[in-house]
């Protein structure tokens, strides 16, 4: 029988590659959707099917984390073997801006999923995987952080993430539905999200080396994290719901850098060199050295990063790295992809829409690069 999964976040990043991996994987997959004013399927197109076909395997769904009637008419309809809960308000800094409805989508839209697989009866049949994140350790108590190293989240997002972690172990002690918690430290890609620092940076490096943009402005430059790449974590999340029983695991490289080293790497890809010069609010980056072929726009004493603190958060987690060695054992995880090797492929991939850019600029089209 082929197996059912249902996605929320399908349009996200993790979504997409989920998705991807799931169809290979002979799935038929099942995707929620936000309603937008614009196209917002640019991470999923590239496997998108037409509704008209029979044979589809990936189908998508207009609903909300925030809509339990609708929540509900999709899974029953869909009657999922698995349900990947994906969908959130996941960025830390926004939720301070919008804390209720952070709440609402990932701490009561977790709620609402596993209510709707009890109203069902589901339970048996329906595995649920949530979305946990390291931010629920925060202000950490223990360094690396495992499983068992007791949370003290730090913004609205961690807090509410903090409720949909435990809601899971709950239904899982009192129901005895199969759900399972991936804490999964930070992954990125070349579909991360633009306002995501790695994005940003490999973004910016990219459009400054050709000219179209001038500077990088960043918040707290000291913070440590443990990056991973989300093609490689997707498969962990699978893999929690293919085992003989639920569990909670940490997904980590065990490597942490600071958001400047990782700005040094961008820019080395594309043969910069960078002086730091000033400290905390006054930091800036200078050009010490540049290949000019691979970044014409760009000369030797040039600021190219600066601090600006409007991107320092009300409270920060200032240093995140993970043990997976649970992982480790029990699912065989190894990280395929190493931190050079991704910052490589984030980078090439934004260089190559700079260029595209690039060419509209000189024939004289706007070119808005500019974004949080
Ligand atoms: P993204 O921000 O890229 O994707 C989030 C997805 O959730 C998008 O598809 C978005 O839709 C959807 N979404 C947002 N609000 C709602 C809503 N109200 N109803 C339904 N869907 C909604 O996140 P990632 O792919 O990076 O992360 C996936 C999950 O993993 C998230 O839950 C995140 O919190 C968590 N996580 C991520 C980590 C990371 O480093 N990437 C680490 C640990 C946890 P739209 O496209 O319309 O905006
Ligand atoms: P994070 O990721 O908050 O860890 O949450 P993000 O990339 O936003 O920040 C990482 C660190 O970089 C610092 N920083 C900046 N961050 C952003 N976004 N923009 C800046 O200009 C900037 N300058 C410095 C931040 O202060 C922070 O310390 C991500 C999300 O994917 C969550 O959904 C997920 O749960 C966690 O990772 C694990």
């Amino acid at each position: 029988m082929q197996k059912k999964a249902l996605i929320t976040g399908v349009t996200g990043q993790d979504g997409s590659y989920l998705a991807e991996f799931l169809l290979e994987k002979g799935y038929e997959v099942h995707g929620i959707k936000r309603r937008a004013s614009l196209f917002n399927t640019s991470r999923v197109d590239h496997i998108y099917q037409d509704p008209h076909a029979d044979d589809r395997n990936f189908i998508l769904h207009y609903g909300d984390l925030t809509d339990s009637s609708n929540l509900i008419r999709i899974i029953k309809d869909i009657q999922p073997d698995e349900i990947y809960n994906l969908g959130a308000q996941s960025h830390v800094a926004v939720s301070f801006d919008s804390p209720e409805y952070t709440a609402d989508v990932d701490a009561m839209g977790t709620i609402r999923l596993l209510e709707a697989i009890r109203l069902l009866g589901l339970e048996k049949k329906t595995k649920f995987y949530q979305a946990s994140t390291s931010e629920l350790y925060g202000e950490v108590r223990e360094t690396p952080q495992t499983e068992t190293t007791p949370f003290y989240p730090r913004s609205p997002y961690a807090v509410a993430k903090m409720y949909a972690y435990w809601i899971c172990v709950n239904y899982r002690e009192a129901y005895g539905i199969y759900a399972c918690n991936g804490i999964l430290f930070n992954h990125e890609s070349p579909r991360r999200g633009e306002t995501f620092v790695t994005r940003k940076i490999t973004r910016a490096i990219a459009n400054i080396a050709l000219g179209l943009e001038d500077c990088l402005y960043l918040g707290n430059m000291n913070a440590l994290r443990d990056w991973g790449h989300a093609k490689d974590y997707v498969k962990m999340q699978w893999l929690m719901l293919q085992q003989d029983q639920p569990d909670d695991f940490v997904i980590a490289t065990g490597v942490q850098y600071s958001v400047r080293q990782f700005v040094e790497f961008a820019a080395n890809e594309l043969g910069i060199e960078i002086d730091w010069q000033g400290s905390e609010e006054e930091e800036v980056g200078i050009v010490k050295a540049v290949n000019s072929d691979q970044a014409p726009g760009i000369e030797v004493g040039q600021k190219i990063v600066a601090v600006d603190p409007k991107y320092y958060r009300p409270t920060e987690v200032e240093t995140l790295l993970g043990d997976p060695a649970k992982a480790k054992e029990k699912l065989g995880w190894v990280p395929e992809t190493t931190l050079q090797e991704m910052v490589e492929e984030m980078v090439q991939s934004d260089y190559e829409e700079a260029k595209k850019a690039s060419i509209l600029k000189k024939h004289g089209y706007e070119v808005n690069v500019t974004k949080e």
